[in-house]
């Protein structure tokens, strides 16, 4: 797994911003995304004021394919697959739903012990490796990560915890508040329409994800984005859109980097 770290060089630590891309394999628009945002991060550093100061203050670590051996199979065999690509003794079925794997109320809600499942949540908690290795970069970097975005598609909607229960989390409104800016900022450019809210109410519930378990470590600023689009091509997004998405993307995604910076 190829990790970046985007930032000016200072040689002191630095607060960070975690982002992952890819954690579905079929949902393509969102590694294209991650592609995009470092190559704009390096390129406009020096001349977009909001990005050099952002990686002035503050160190992004992207994760540009999370899912690398689901990524690879939906290019080779099956471009609808989803999961990892591991293999369990008993079972003919291949993979587990990484979004179902981390430890936030693992394989109880809106997630399968079925291995056959789409949903399945995996042997154990962390049983995928791709899951235990972000998990246990966040755990060690847990005092400079502020922030923890994951990016995949589609819907159009701006997530934040918790989907695995209906509990509002304790930073419930400045969570609702951030999303709806930065939803408000993307819809700018194109009028792309964003619903912001908790995961369980406003997708679905659905236990072991990645942004609730980022956010009972600690993370405060925790967010899953689906993007583009509402389904007339789902996964399938045309390539004529993969430059629209990104650009708006990035707006909304500065616009959470800004806050995050803000209340440093
Ligand atoms: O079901 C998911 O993992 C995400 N939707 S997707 O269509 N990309 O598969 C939504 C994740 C929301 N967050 C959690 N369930 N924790
Ligand atoms: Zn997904």
């Amino acid at each position: 797994m190829h990790l970046l770290k985007i930032g000016r060089r200072t040689g002191s630590t630095k607060p960070a911003i975690f982002m992952d891309c890819g954690i579905h394999a079929r949902e393509w628009i969102s590694p294209a995304f991650c592609q995009w945002f470092i190559n704009k991060a390096v390129s406009t550093y020096g001349t977009d004021s909001q990005m050099t100061s952002l990686l002035d203050t503050m160190d992004i670590f992207v994760l540009p394919v999370f899912n690398i051996d689901g990524y690879e199979h939906t290019w080779k065999i099956d471009r609808m697959w989803r999961k990892t690509r591991s293999r369990r003794n008993g079972s003919p079925c291949v993979g587990a739903d990484p979004n179902r794997n981390f430890d936030a109320g693992w394989c109880t809600l809106g997630a399968s012990s079925n291995p056959c499942s789409d949903t399945y949540c995996g042997a154990s908690v962390e049983s995928e490796i791709e899951v235990r290795n972000v998990a246990d970069f966040i755990r060690k970097n847990k005092s400079v990560i502020k922030a923890y975005l994951t990016i995949h598609s589609y819907s159009q909607l701006l997530l934040f915890p918790y989907s695995y229960k209906y509990d509002l989390a304790a930073d419930h409104n400045e969570l609702l508040q951030v999303a709806e800016g930065a939803a408000e900022t993307l819809r700018s450019l194109y009028g792309t329409r964003y619903t912001s809210g908790p995961g369980a109410t406003t997708i679905y519930p659905a236990a072991g994800g990645s942004d609730d378990w980022a956010y009972d470590l600690g993370v405060k600023y925790s967010y899953t984005f689906e993007l583009r689009d509402t389904g007339r091509y789902g996964f399938l997004l045309p390539e004529s859109q993969i430059q629209p998405t990104c650009e708006e993307t990035m707006l909304a995604v500065k616009y959470i980097a800004a806050h995050v910076l803000k209340n440093l």
